[in-house]
């Protein structure tokens, strides 16, 4: 189909060898890209393997918008088999790194086995080479990209990982541009178990697409269209750091480890201060909206802020002053550690230690405690190694009870909403399918603003489409949301789009039912068939937000109740045809053309 390369690179990193497939029409059109092509690949290929073995795979894939002329459209979907949580997972990071890819030739590259010694993948349009990785292998991030653009020149795309990733810690991602990071459930450690300190590509072909004009023609008046937004003035000024504040009125900001829902000093975080301090902006390739905020941190360097990132570092550890957030942040950016994921390892570290859990003093605030923490994750030091697996791990080792705050779904430590009086939000976290990400169904805005406390069936409802559109469509894309989402860009756009660029009709109504669906329950399959135990309670919520309500605030001791959310999750599984243990049946999958992955993933 025009518009895709139509082609994968797989490179096996024990063997050297390098081979192009071509991808099947058929694929294209039942999996669209990105997400759709990842999961597709790790469900035929990735079976029952341990996530650090070289039996994984490492997954990077476009979509068909891709590198087109279009808004926003410089990302990218990095996929594996997740160390962190055992089930599928990925993220999608912005980098110069997805239109090289493109350019180069590829939809996809598939990486394979383990280097025997550390190592870096260099592609150059046809050219393909697993070169060494001396000089660079201990180096953070920020250096390994500038070592690797002063080796290759400016001209090309880098995915790196820093010491998180060459160490496993769990929750490593893959930075590119000092300040994107994607690859929440450990997509930086599967790198490093395969000894691949980075991918480096520089592509010089053109593009593909059906009707060029057309597509010029709509990506001029798409950006001039997303500009006129009455939002857009304020977005650039605050970007998602608005939502402190949001998160304020509606007592839903992480505190103190998702113990309380308000932060006494969030004038300290929040989206005024920011601009305050702010001292420029940054993006992906492409962007009409450049939402990371650059400040300087406390040890004067630059470093990119986004709304999880600073709740998670800020009030979740009861850290009040933005630039010494913004200093962890940008140590998490150089070592390559997720900001969400190592915000809940903190928070749970300073909530066992403030328990009795475990002997050392790990103050709430303390910024020395938490720089130091975080160094002890990368080094497998002390508290800093049982952290370094993730708060469900660590709960296990720490025991006491503490799974019960351990803030995780699937093993995916929750992101940056407090939902102890968010059900529907809860629910959203509960089904993502790569664990508790807001990602897929952020459906808390509109929760809020209707009927916040009812568990009813409209919101496993509301939650499907919002996973179908965001969760699969996009994700398959392989496109920013925010212009869609944020400044109400409209979804009706994506057609027109799709249809100047691949020539095809693309019938809205139907593709995002269709795929979404088969995109979502391939995903829902893969967890099942990898994880003999799967049952109901894998998409609970923690035990914190049906057993304590917050001390203050106005929604003070306000709980989850179990009985009515366990009435809202068998809804979701009933609209979604799965059983009451969250399995897709056997009809459901054949009617999306799943066929046989009934029958393994029941074997
Ligand atoms: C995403 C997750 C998020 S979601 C944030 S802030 W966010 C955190 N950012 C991190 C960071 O920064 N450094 C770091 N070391 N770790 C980080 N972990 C966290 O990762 C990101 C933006 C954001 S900012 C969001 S919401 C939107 N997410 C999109 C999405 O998921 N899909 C899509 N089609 N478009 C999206 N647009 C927005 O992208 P993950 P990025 Mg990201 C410094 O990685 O694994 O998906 O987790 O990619 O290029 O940095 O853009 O308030
Ligand atoms: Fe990247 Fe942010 Fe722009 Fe989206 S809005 S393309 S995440 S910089």
């Amino acid at each position: 189909m025009k518009g895709y390369a139509g082609k994968l690179l797989r490179v096996n990193l024990s063997n050297g060898k390098v081979s192009k497939e071509e991808i099947p029409e058929k694929m294209q059109q039942e999996f669209l890209g990105g997400r759709g092509f990842a999961v597709k690949l790790l469900w035929d290929e990735v079976k029952k393997v341990d996530p650090l073995s070289e039996k994984n795979k490492i997954i990077f894939c476009g979509g068909p918008l891709t590198g087109q002329a279009i808004p926003n459209a410089g990302k990218m979907i990095i996929a594996s088999k997740s160390p962190l949580t055992g089930g599928y997972g990925d993220g999608n990071i912005g980098t110069m790194a997805s239109i090289h890819l493109r350019k180069a030739g590829y939809d996809v590259v598939v990486v394979e086995g383990k280097a025997p010694e550390p190592s870096y993948l260099m592609i150059e349009d046809d050219k393909v080479s697993v070169l060494k990785a001396q000089g660079l292998w201990g180096k953070n991030t920020f250096e390994a990209q500038d070592i690797l653009e002063e080796k290759h020149g400016k001209n090309v795309g880098i995915l790196v990982i820093g010491p998180g990733g060459e160490n496993l810690v769990r929750y490593a991602v893959v930075m590119s541009q000092k300040g994107r990071a994607g690859g929440r459930p450990g997509m930086g450690a599967v790198m490093g178990s395969k000894n691949l300190k980075a991918v480096v590509i520089r592509g010089t072909r053109t593009i593909p697409n059906h009707d060029d004009n057309k597509v010029k023609e709509l990506a001029k008046t798409g950006y001039a269209e997303i500009k006129a937004k009455d939002s857009y003035a304020f977005w650039l000024r605050q970007g998602t750091m608005s939502l402190v504040d949001w998160c304020i009125e509606n007592a839903c900001l992480p505190t103190y480890n998702f113990r309380e829902g308000v932060f006494e000093h969030y004038q300290g975080v929040n989206g005024d201060m920011l601009e305050r301090i702010k001292t420029g902006r940054r993006g992906c390739p492409m962007c009409t909206m450049q939402c990371g905020n650059v400040v300087n941190d406390s040890n004067n360097m630059p470093s990119e802020l986004d709304y999880e990132n600073v709740a998670m570092l800020g009030p979740n550890l009861g850290m009040k002053n933005l630039r010494e957030v913004a200093l962890l942040n940008r140590m998490a950016d150089e070592l390559g550690l997720d900001t969400i994921s190592l915000g809940s390892c903190l928070g749970f570290a300073m909530e066992a230690s403030e328990k009795g859990l475990i002997s050392e003093k790990l103050g709430w605030g303390d910024f020395q405690v938490a720089q130091r923490l975080i160094t002890d994750i990368v080094s497998g030091r002390g508290v800093g190694q049982i952290i370094s697996k993730g708060v469900r791990a660590a709960a296990e080792v720490i025991g006491g009870g503490s799974h019960r705050w351990a803030m995780h779904v699937k093993g995916l430590e929750i992101s940056a909403y407090n939902c102890y009086a968010c059900p529907g939000m809860a629910l959203s976290y509960g089904t993502c399918p790569i664990g508790a990400t807001h990602k897929d169904g952020w459906i808390i805005a509109w929760e809020i603003s209707t009927d916040r406390l009812s568990y009813g069936k409209e919101k496993a409802e509301r939650l499907i489409e919002l996973q179908r559109v965001r969760g699969a469509i996009i994700e398959c894309l392989t496109i920013c949301r925010f212009p869609f989402v944020e400044m109400d860009y409209g979804f009706h756009k994506i057609p027109e789009f799709m249809e100047a660029v691949t020539g095809n009709r693309f019938d809205w109504e139907d593709s995002y039912k269709t795929i979404g669906d088969r995109v979502y329950n391939l995903m829902r399959a893969y967890w099942v068939r990898e994880n003999n135990q799967f049952n109901r309670k894998w998409d609970y919520p923690p035990e914190r937000w049906f057993e304590e309500g917050p001390s203050q605030g106005k929604l003070k001791d306000m709980k989850l109740d179990r009985g009515k959310y366990d009435q809202l999750l068998s809804w979701y599984y009933e609209l979604r045809g799965w059983d009451q243990n969250g399995v897709p049946s056997q009809e459901t999958l054949e009617n999306l053309g799943l066929t046989n992955v009934f029958q393994e993933m029941k074997r």
